[in-house]
C-alpha cells in the first residue's frame, strides 16, 4: 500500500483505539483504499484484547464528504457489483466492540452512512449531516435509506434523501441522530471521555449488551426479549459479573478483566 489514508492509534488512552480518516484535501472522500484500510483496522482492533472501544473520526474540520465521486463517476453497475464495496460496512456491523463516531464538519452521503453505522455519534457544533446522492443522479447505497429512517423517522428521512438537504448538528440532536454536541475543539477529548466510561466497564457485558440493542432492529419484541434474556444469563458466566457485584457489596471500584 503506497499511502495510508487512515491513522490508527491504539492505546492513546487505556483500552481505546482511535481511527482517523486522513484525506484532508479531498474532504476525507471515501475511496476504495481508505474503506479497505478501515475494514482491516477494525478487524484487527476487534481481535486485540487490549482494545475495548474504538473511536472513528475525520478530525476537527470534516468527517467525510461521501464516497469518492471521482472514483465512481465512470463505473458501471457490474464494476460496482464486482468490487467488494460492502465489506467495510459489513465489518463495522460485525465489530463486537463499541465504535463511537466523532463528527465535525460535513458527514455526507457515505460519510453520514459511515457515522450512522457506528454505535454512537458525538458531533461538534460545526457538523452537517446529509444524504445528497440524489443531487448527483443516484441514491444512498450503504444504509442511508434504512438507518436514517430508523433513526429520525420517515418524513424527515424522506426530505433529506429526496432533496439532498443537509441538517445541522442542532437538528441532528433534536431528531435523535446523534448523542450530543460539543465544541469543535473538544470533540476528540469529549468522545474519548465517553469511550473511557465504556472502556472501564466489563468488556463481556458491553459486548453482549451491544449485540442485544442491535438485535432490536432485526427482531420482534418477543424474539428480542428472549435474545436479551439469554445474553443476560450469559453475563453470569463471566468473572466480570462476580467482580462487579462483589465490588459493589464491598464498596470498592470493580476491576474488570473481560473474562
Ligand atoms: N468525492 C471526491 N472528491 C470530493 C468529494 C467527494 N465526495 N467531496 C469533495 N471532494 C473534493 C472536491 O472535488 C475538491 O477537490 P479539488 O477540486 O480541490 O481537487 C475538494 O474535495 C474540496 O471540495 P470543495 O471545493 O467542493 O469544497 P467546498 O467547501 O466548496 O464544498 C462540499 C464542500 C462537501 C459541500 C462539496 O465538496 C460537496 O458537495 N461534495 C460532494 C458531497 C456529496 O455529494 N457526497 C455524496 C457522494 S455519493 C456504496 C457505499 C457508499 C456510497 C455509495 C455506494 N456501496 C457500498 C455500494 C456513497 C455514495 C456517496 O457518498
Amino acid at each position: 500500500m503506497a499511502f495510508k489514508f487512515i491513522k490508527v492509534n491504539p492505546q492513546i488512552e487505556k483500552h481505546i483505539a482511535l481511527i482517523e480518516l486522513n484525506r484532508p484535501k479531498e474532504l476525507n472522500a471515501l475511496n476504495r483504499q481508505l474503506m479497505l484500510e478501515i475494514r482491516d483496522a477494525l478487524r484487527e482492533l476487534d481481535e486485540d484484547e487490549t482494545v475495548r472501544v474504538v473511536v472513528l473520526t475525520g478530525g476537527t474540520k470534516v468527517f467525510a464528504a461521501g464516497a469518492d465521486i471521482k472514483q465512481m463517476a465512470n463505473a458501471g453497475a457490474i464494476d460496482m457489483l464486482n468490487i467488494d464495496q460492502f465489506s467495510t460496512w459489513d465489518q463495522i456491523k460485525k465489530t463486537r466492540k463499541p465504535i463511537l463516531a466523532a463528527v465535525s464538519g460535513f458527514a455526507l452521503g457515505g460519510g453520514c452512512e459511515l457515522a450512522m453505522t457506528c454505535d454512537m455519534i458525538v458531533a461538534s457544533e460545526t457538523a452537517r449531516f446529509g444524504q445528497p446522492e440524489i443531487k448527483i443522479g443516484t441514491m444512498p447505497g450503504a444504509g442511508g435509506t434504512q438507518r436514517l429512517t430508523r433513526a429520525i423517522g420517515k418524513v424527515r428521512a424522506m426530505e433529506m434523501v429526496l432533496t439532498g438537504k443537509f441538517i445541522s448538528a442542532d437538528e441532528a440532536l433534536r431528531f435523535g441522530l446523534i448523542n450530543r454536541i460539543v465544541p469543535a475543539e473538544l470533540l476528540l477529548s469529549e468522545t474519548l471521555k465517553l469511550a473511557g466510561e465504556i472502556a472501564k466497564l466489563s468488556p463481556v457485558a458491553v459486548k453482549l449488551a451491544k449485540e442485544s440493542v442491535n438485535n432490536a432492529f432485526n427482531s420482534t419484541l418477543d424474539e428480542g426479549l428472549v435474545f436479551e434474556r439469554k445474553n443476560f444469563y450469559l453475563t453470569f458466566a463471566s468473572e466480570d459479573q462476580k467482580e462487579g457485584m462483589v465490588a459493589f457489596v464491598e464498596k470498592r471500584m470493580p476491576d474488570f478483566k473481560g473474562k
